[in-house]
């Protein structure tokens, strides 16, 4: 059973864990959008497969897909992973998946934010999202874990990191856009962030990554290694448009302190060279009104930040470029207790987001 609680997680005792801490599972969904995936989602797909298959070498992996794939997608993959019938608008489960709560004994809930694809009317990136607004619940729901609604507050899972021991990083240019909660100010997010995932410390950047079109997910930017260590994207070419916004999250970053006290070990990882939509990447893509434009020559954001950290194993993506290797290198160092897997995933970057964004995390229960 599956019951909505009146009362808020610092009330009963529930924090977020930090992703790095054991996962029961991970949920991913099927990319099948023609207007974010080229090509009738078909190269998409073959990434997510990959992400998904290189996880589930770790821990269980369960797909959301519509009843119209579930057939197909079944065949595709190994009976390890579990394939589910859900519907939703597009396939970024870390911002419509449910934030995992667990207390001192062990116990999982989840909170069900408020979603509105990345801006609503105002800037969002597509209409309607009313599949998507249903999937935490529906997550919840299957795996018996009760639910705080906090509906009234937009938040993807995208715009926050949290270290689990009380720190949460997060960018003004998201949380505090008229975009997404617009009659709340600064505190009042804050206190918001504090109630429902036991923060204390919250560290404010200013914005995300430049071509992000999320408005600026600091899962683009940062990410925690470990307690009071942080990787973070970086650039050494002060000609690149995200140099100056990188040298302002780095100096915010590394004179920051964290709940406990402790002063920040941050870790720069250079981005891949400037990648941009090909004309024929261009042409695939569908056009809907209210879809963001994804057209020859766009650059799009690319990090190696948006990994996923998972049982015994971090799955970070590869763009086919110079920096893959080096990178593979410094993370590996970064996790020497885990085995890095890279997966290129230019097709998922191509779509807005990364391995990060295309998945969210269910912390052990017990
Ligand atoms: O968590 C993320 N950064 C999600 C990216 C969503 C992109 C939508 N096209």
């Amino acid at each position: 059973m599956s019951a909505t609680l009146e009362s808020t997680p610092r009330r009963d005792g529930f924090r977020m864990p930090a992703e790095f801490e054991p996962h029961q599972g991970t949920w991913m969904l099927w990319p099948v959008r023609t207007d974010t995936w080229r090509l009738g989602a078909k190269p998409a797909q073959d990434a997510f497969v990959e992400v998904a298959l290189a996880i589930s070498e770790f821990e269980p992996v369960t797909i959301g897909v519509s009843s119209i794939q579930y057939e197909h997608v079944r065949s595709i993959f190994p009976s390890r992973i579990r394939i589910i019938e859900m519907s939703s608008n597009d396939a970024w489960m870390r911002d419509i998946g449910p934030t995992f709560v667990k207390n001192g004994v062990g116990d999982v809930r989840g909170v069900d934010w408020g979603f509105n694809a990345w801006g609503g009317l105002n800037g969002g990136l597509y209409f309607p999202w009313d599949q998507d607004l249903l999937v935490k619940q529906k997550v919840l729901e299957i795996e018996n874990k009760d639910r705080y609604d906090s509906q009234s507050f937009i938040l993807e899972g995208g715009a926050i990191q949290v270290d689990g021991e009380g720190t949460l990083i997060t960018t003004e240019q998201c949380l505090l856009n008229p975009n997404r909660n617009p009659d709340m100010s600064r505190e009042e997010v804050e206190e918001r962030l504090h109630e429902y995932l036991s923060v204390e410390k919250i560290i404010w950047l200013k914005d995300g990554l430049r071509y992000d079109e999320t408005d600026g997910h600091v899962d683009e930017v940062a990410a925690f290694v470990r307690p009071g260590v942080v990787a973070m994207s970086w650039t050494d070419d002060p000609a690149d448009p995200q140099y100056e916004l990188l040298c302002n999250a780095f100096d915010l970053l590394s004179s920051a302190t964290d709940a406990k006290g402790r002063k920040l070990e941050v870790h720069k990882i250079h981005i891949p060279d400037p990648l941009t939509i090909s004309d024929e990447e261009a042409r695939l893509i569908d056009r809907a009104r209210r879809s963001y434009n994804r057209a020859t020559g766009t650059r799009f954001a690319a990090s190696y930040v948006n990994f996923y950290i998972c049982n015994g194993g971090v799955i970070i993506p590869a763009f086919g470029d110079r920096y893959d290797a080096i990178t593979y290198h410094q993370l590996s160092g970064l996790f020497p207790d885990r085995k890095v897997v890279q997966v290129n995933t230019r097709e998922i970057a191509l779509g807005g987001g990364n391995i990060h964004c295309i998945t969210q995390q269910q912390p052990k229960q017990g």
